[in-house]
């Protein structure tokens, strides 16, 4: 397992937060959200899905990663 943290634009709310966790276990990894701090804490299975797939998934729903 690969464990990374992200930093993602634009998440305001809880809204957000559950918009990004199911984005990412969509994705087929799992994430934790830390709205105060802006990131997204990924961990996932480098030979199941690529981080680039999942960095989609989270812009597929208008946030920023960068
Ligand atoms: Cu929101």
């Amino acid at each position: 397992m690969s464990n990374v943290v992200l930093k993602v634009e634009g998440m305001s709310c809880g809204h957000c937060v559950s918009a990004v966790e199911k984005a990412v276990s969509g994705a087929g990894a799992a994430a934790k959200v830390d709205l105060p701090a802006k990131t997204v804490a990924v961990e996932y299975d480098e030979n199941k899905v690529s981080l680039d797939a999942i960095k989609s998934a989270i812009e597929d729903q208008g946030y920023d990663v960068v």
